[in-house]
């Protein structure tokens, strides 16, 4: 599987308490070497960048702060990927890491200090978005870190609802209203038959209420993603009016040449005995 990573990258802490200090920390550390620290959610759909309102994470997670010789920077990523990124070269031959298979972790998180952090992230509307708790988040796929497109991906659409609806969820991992009710759906590709924001459209149809609804999501979700590849028209951006399966690579190579986005292989995600 070939991901492209999307790099937000994280802004100064907004808040004095205990759960920002290790990343203020980092970031202060990044700043007097001239580094910028990134989340790095792993997508196969770099061309829904434009609809980004949040970036989620996994508040029992385990995650990192790596070193990305390659490009100078600091990825923030689970364990797992960081690992796999390090035997994966990033350009002319030369790993992402300085050596292969040699990582550098500079700071370890649980996915509960990772909350409610300032992120600017490429090609999206809005100036700054926050990252925000998902329990459905698998530590075995991607980076662990997932980029959120209401308007075109199910999951991401119930569960910036479910956020946006119910206090009581803020309030228990510390989001603030800032943090989600400013961020309304952002239509990017029109489908006909599903308007201009498919998932928001096949929640509804589906009648989706919570983000534990599994199988209604994955049939909305394997849904919305065939629409929006085989007949989706790019309604944002410089390629508005193409159709998605034409801009789809072009988007992907602007991003990784203007260094917002870089690429990721794994493995298939089954367990693959060390004996066969
Ligand atoms: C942005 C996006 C926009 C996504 C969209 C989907 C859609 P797949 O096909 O199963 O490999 N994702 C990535 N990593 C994880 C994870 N660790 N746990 C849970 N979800 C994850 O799924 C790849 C997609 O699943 C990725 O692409 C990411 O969400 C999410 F409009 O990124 B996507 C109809 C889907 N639309």
């Amino acid at each position: 599987q070939e991901y492209v990573l999307i790099k937000l990258q994280v802004l100064p802490v907004e808040e004095d308490g205990p759960r920002h200090a290790k990343m203020a920390k980092l970031l202060e550390m990044a700043g007097r070497d001239n580094k910028k620290i990134y989340f790095v959610p792993a997508t196969l759909r770099p061309e829904t960048m434009y609809g980004q309102t949040n970036c989620f994470v996994l508040p029992e997670g385990e995650y990192g702060a790596y070193t990305v010789d390659a490009t100078e920077e600091i990825f923030i990523m689970s364990p797992r990927s960081a690992r796999g990124l390090s035997c994966q070269t990033y350009q002319d031959g030369q790993y992402y890491t300085k050596e292969f298979g040699k990582i550098d972790c500079l700071e370890t998180f649980k996915g509960d200090e990772l909350l409610g952090l300032p992120l600017k992230a490429p090609l999206a509307k809005y100036e700054k978005v926050y990252t925000l708790p998902l329990l459905t988040i698998s530590m075995f796929k991607g980076t662990g870190i997932v980029t959120s497109v209401p308007s075109d991906a199910p999951d991401d659409y119930v569960s910036l609802k479910a956020l946006q609806d119910k206090a009581d969820f803020r309030a228990k991992y510390g989001i603030t209203d800032e943090m989600v009710l400013p961020y309304d759906v952002v239509p990017i590709i029109s489908i006909a038959g599903y308007g201009e924001a498919s998932a928001e459209f096949m929640c509804k149809k589906l009648k989706i209420k919570s983000p534990n609804e599994k199988a209604k999501l994955t049939q909305a979700k394997d849904e919305t993603y065939l629409k929006g590849f085989t007949i989706g028209i790019m309604t944002v951006g410089p390629y508005k009016g193409k159709k998605v399966s034409d801009v789809k690579p072009i988007i992907r190579q602007e991003m990784i040449e203007a260094g917002q986005a870089c690429l990721y292989f794994e493995p298939e995600s089954r367990v693959v005995s060390r004996t066969n």
